[in-house]
């Protein structure tokens, strides 16, 4: 992330992560502020075991970006929301990477999600991580299932408004 002001949004990424069984490192490194860290934490991601980096970074700071510039790795951007124009302008210059950059951009604070598609591109090569991924979407459906006014209308119900 780009600064501990991030942390709490991000939070939510480790703990699903956490949830997942899937190692991760955090680490507050700056584009701007520190360029030189994020250059070197980019170009020996890799070498290091890092299988994909999820990039946080508010306003127009462009932390995934500059990730994505020195590695081959899947970069997840999260765009951060801030109160001046509530995460839009984080949103666009993330989304907007020009083509052969590509930075893969969730939604604004969409913290758990940038975990859960860094499970699915692990998952493409650990069956144990897809099969944990299986299970949390049948979850996801059953206790949606099971919650009050879930399923098919019932017979009673029909033609009522
Ligand atoms: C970005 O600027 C950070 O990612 C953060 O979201 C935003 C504001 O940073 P602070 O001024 O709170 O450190 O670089």
């Amino acid at each position: 992330m780009g600064s501990d002001s991030d942390r709490e949004v991000m939070a939510a990424a480790t703990q699903q992560l956490d949830e997942l069984g899937i190692p991760s490192e955090t680490r507050t490194i700056s584009a701007h502020r520190s360029p030189k860290l994020a250059t070197a934490f980019a170009t020996t991601a890799k070498e290091r075991g890092i299988k994909v980096i999820i990039a946080a970074a508010g306003k127009a700071a462009h932390l995934a970006g500059v990730m994505a510039a020195h590695t081959t790795l899947p970069i997840i951007g999260v765009p951060i929301g801030g109160k001046d124009t509530a995460g839009m302008d984080s949103l666009l210059s993330t989304v907007q990477m020009p083509p052969g950059v590509p930075v893969a951009t969730v939604a604004i604070n969409g913290s758990k999600n940038a975990a859960l598609l860094a499970a699915q591109i692990i998952a493409t090569s650990d069956d144990g991580i897809g099969a944990k991924l299986s299970r949390l979407k049948e979850d996801m459906e059953k206790t949606l299932m099971t919650s009050s006014g879930a399923g098919l209308p019932h017979a009673e119900n029909e033609g009522t408004a």
